[in-house]
């Protein structure tokens, strides 16, 4: 078992932490601790603690769903002292593993509610950050409005004090830390989205507005949300993978992440209460996170699903898959030179078409392992978030619209989970009902088109680009993907 006490010997070639655990404060709690950021934000921190000055900066994870996978995982953690391994590995296959032991607590939240909200109260706590995924914000795509009637937030709205969402627990810290004359701390969102910062900062204050009119302005005055570009691509860890990892560290550790070698974080230097040097362990400052973000989400993740789709139909089921087949790879380079670079404005210094072969190097790593079912799960979310600006542009300049048109079909006809080797698979869309699978499901392939996945561009004239898709969505039912990809 991976615990305190075997990190004075650990099995050679793995790094333990650089500092001295016992000494590290808990000045960031962060909401959903999974593989991502512990692969990514705790990394950081965790190099940053090696420092001298830095010990205050540690970690404690929330977890805000319960049940038995909740409790599991809580009890993994507090086994493990909340230590795990991260192997970090590059196209090649040379491996590096280290201990990360920047995470000091794991809280789980459904568990003991009261717990989570001391820790948010005391002064101690100087960030809050948080990946709760593109979905997750509740910002309605049209109207760039705060859901407020989203079920759990109606929920916590009547019931304050006991929250069960992250908007709920972070408005109700920041509310005791305002009666008791404690400073704010920076809500720091990590989540894919455009200005995420923004979004964090637009659903934030609106709950706290719906609540309490006097709390927002204060909010809004004081608490400030840096918006941040993260990178790394960390797969999921299923029960073989674990094993393997362990076989290689030689370490016996029930929470073992993988990722590839390359990360980024671009930040916003705008902290109000405070940060950890995050600049000395390879963090980027910027003024302007937008262009970083554009190219990250235009780029890669919005390829990512594309291949995704394309690639689960043919009948792959890994992403260094999809980039093995030459077909595929064509049509990802036609995508971005054609459509998604001439449309973004690069920051200075950023060579778009470097990050392209970069891309199809990081995609093509194996012993990541990545699965498309992950690349597009809660993909009704992600089109929305990855899709939509290159969608509205191009309607709005009239620019060949047949890949992306191609791209939507493809999504659409791979959510009725079945490839075209007539092998089965299931989705993982946990946004989609019984009445929108159904519309994916219905033989005319028009319906589909009424989806929220696409409401980003519902207010535009789509006649041709609907008609695209449906012709699209034809001709892959009728010759299958590959026959039908545009030229
Ligand atoms: C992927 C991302 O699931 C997805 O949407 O594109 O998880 C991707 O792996 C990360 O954003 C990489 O930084």
């Amino acid at each position: 078992m991976l615990n305190e006490t075997i990190l004075n010997h650990l099995p050679a070639g793995v790094q333990g932490p650089r500092y001295r655990r016992a000494e590290v404060g808990r000045g960031i709690v962060h909401f959903g601790v999974g593989n991502f950021f512990r692969a990514h934000e705790a990394w950081y921190v965790d190099r940053c603690l090696a420092l001298p000055g830095q010990s205050a900066w540690g970690i404690v994870g929330v977890g805000l769903n319960g049940g038995n996978r909740g409790e599991a995982k809580a009890r993994e953690f507090q086994q493990q002292d909340c230590l795990y391994s991260l192997t970090e590995v590059t196209a090649d296959g040379t491996r590096t593993v280290s201990v990360i032991g920047a995470l000091r607590e794991y809280l789980l939240a459904p568990a003991d509610p009261e717990a989570v909200l001391r820790r948010l109260a005391e002064p101690e706590t100087r960030i809050v950050s948080m990946t709760i995924t593109e979905g997750g914000y509740h910002i309605d795509e049209e109207t760039g409005l705060f859901r407020l009637d989203a079920p759990a937030v109606r929920a916590d709205l009547d019931n304050p004090r006991r929250p069960t969402t992250v908007f709920g627990y972070v408005v109700e810290g920041l509310r005791r830390r305002r009666e008791a004359g404690t400073a704010p701390f920076t809500v720091l969102s990590c989540d894919n989205l455009r200005s995420n910062g923004h979004i964090a900062h637009t659903a934030f204050v609106s709950y706290a507005r719906a609540l309490d009119e006097g709390l927002a302005a204060w909010i809004d005055a004081n608490v400030t949300f840096p918006c941040s570009m993260v990178d790394r691509i960390t797969p999921g860890v299923d029960t073989p993978t674990r094993n393997a990892l362990n076989e290689a560290s030689g370490l016996d550790d029930d929470l073992p992440v993988l990722a590839e070698d390359f990360s980024q974080w671009v930040l916003e230097d705008n902290f109000c209460n405070g940060r950890p040097a995050l600049e000395k362990a390879g963090v980027q400052f910027v003024d302007d996170v937008a262009g970083y973000e554009q190219v990250k989400v235009r780029m890669l993740n919005a390829s990512h699903i594309l291949l995704g789709a394309l690639g689960l139909l043919l009948g792959y089921r890994y992403a260094h898959e999809t980039v093995e087949d030459a077909d595929l790879v064509r049509f990802a380079n036609a995508y971005w030179t054609q459509d998604a670079m001439p449309q973004i404005d690069a920051p200075a210094g950023v060579d778009l078409d470097a990050y392209r072969r970069r891309l199809l190097s990081r995609f093509s790593n194996r012993a990541v392992a990545d699965t498309l079912l992950r690349i597009c799960s809660d993909g009704a979310s992600k089109v929305r978030v990855f899709w939509t600006d290159t969608v509205r542009r191009s309607l709005t300049s009239g620019h060949d619209l047949q890949r992306i048109a191609f791209g939507i079909a493809a999504y659409m006809e791979m959510l009725r989970g079945q490839d075209e080797k007539g092998e089965s698979y299931t989705p993982i869309e946990p946004t989609l009902d019984a009445d929108e699978m159904a519309l994916v499901n219905a033989s005319d392939p028009e319906a589909a088109l009424a989806l929220p996945a696409f409401d980003g561009w519902r207010d535009m004239d789509t006649t041709e680009l609907d008609a695209a898709v449906v012709a699209a969505r034809m001709a892959i039912r009728e010759r299958g993907v590959r026959a039908s990809l545009p030229a």
